[in-house]
């Protein structure tokens, strides 16, 4: 299951400088000889990686890109200022195509190439450069080209930065719904979600990560049983899973729900199981204190991270998402 993210974009590069005609004026030299410049280059458009950004969500805000003229060439044979490129930065794995969806253009991977999106427009010759035995005063002189211009579509094939587990109603598109502006099927039965959900959740600072509620999974998923085998080669992909369980079941199925899990993937994989991981007890707005306090309890002495949200009210579901964002970065070093 694939999750593309897109934007069309539109590059102009800039316009080549016009050549200038002039002629040398000096004292004593009635009539100097042909001295304009050549116009500057305009600037290129160009696309590069950076491993720092997973989603195209920038471009919704800005669509247009144009690079810098080249200036005009002067008298005395000074040729214009070529015009500076502007660099597009794009995440990894962005695929650019022409805007009809039929070509693919480039496909974007390491952060070292400068894809040229649109070439900027050659300078114009100055009338200096026409000069030839028969021709000593030449007036033409060349306008610069235009540089490129076109719309691009670019893709992003987005893979979960996190993962929600859980059973069937825990609360995990709730949380979806509750972290980004992703819109998912939510209701108080099992299955709800049937293919997975991503969602794109912005902290401060520009900072971002894609996460993706994946359908509920019960006992016996490992063997396709409920939506079964889609779940699990779904959280292969993503980099930390968080597990959403639901609290207000108790103290001993809340257990029972993260020992199912934990065993199911096991069963599947068992090298999942080594995956970052932190633990939501969800549904603290109905939950007994007691309980939720017990299962916290157990479950840290195992060593693991976790935190008592309400996925409904948003109770403590900011100081996660920071937790997770850390994770998410801490992991991002072993690729
Ligand atoms: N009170 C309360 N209800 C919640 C909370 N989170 C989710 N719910 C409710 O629990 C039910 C199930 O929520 P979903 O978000 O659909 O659960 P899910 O885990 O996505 O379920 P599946 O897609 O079936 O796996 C809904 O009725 C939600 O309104 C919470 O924090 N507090
Ligand atoms: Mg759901």
């Amino acid at each position: 299951m694939d999750f593309v993210d897109q934007a069309k974009i539109y590059v102009k590069a800039g316009d080549g400088g016009a050549g200038c005609a002039s002629f040398r004026r000096e004292r004593f030299v009635p009539r100097g000889g042909p001295d304009g410049g050549d116009g500057g280059c305009g600037g290129d458009v160009i696309l590069r990686v950076n491993t720092g950004l997973n989603t195209l969500l920038f471009f919704s805000r800005k669509r247009h890109f144009k690079a810098e003229k080249g200036r005009a060439g002067k008298g005395k044979n000074q040729h214009g200022k070529s015009g500076s490129d502007i660099v597009i930065e794009v995440p990894p794995g962005t695929v650019v195509k022409d805007s009809e969806n039929v070509f693919v253009l480039a496909d974007l991977t390491d952060p070292v190439t400068n894809w040229v999106a649109a070439k900027g427009g050659l300078g114009g010759k100055g009338n200096a450069r026409f000069v030839s035995s028969t021709r000593q005063a030449p007036h033409n002189a060349q306008p610069g080209m235009p540089g490129d211009e076109r719309w691009l579509l670019l893709e992003l094939k987005l893979i979960g930065d996190v993962g929600l587990i859980g059973l069937p109603n825990s609360g995990k598109s709730t949380l979806l719904a509750k972290i980004s502006a992703a819109k998912p099927k939510i209701a108080d039965y099992p299955f709800t979600t049937l293919v997975p959900n991503l969602g794109v959740v912005e902290l401060s600072d520009d900072r971002t990560m894609v996460v993706a509620d994946i359908p509920g999974l019960i006992e016996g998923a490992h063997k396709g049983v409920g939506m079964g085998l889609d779940f699990l080669r779904h959280i292969e992909r993503t980099k930390v899973l968080l597990y959403v369980l639901d609290a207000s079941q108790g103290k001993e199925p809340v257990l029972h729900s993260y020992r199912t899990i934990r065993d199911e993937i096991k069963k599947y994989h068992a090298p999942l199981l080594e995956k970052s991981q932190a633990i939501a007890l969800n549904k603290i707005d109905i939950t007994h204190e007691g309980d939720s306090e017990k299962a916290k309890e157990i479950l840290a002495e195992e060593g693991h991270n976790i935190y008592t949200v309400s996925a409904l009210t948003g109770s403590g579901v900011s100081s996660l998402m920071e937790d997770l964002y850390q994770i998410v970065k801490t992991n991002d070093n072993y690729h």
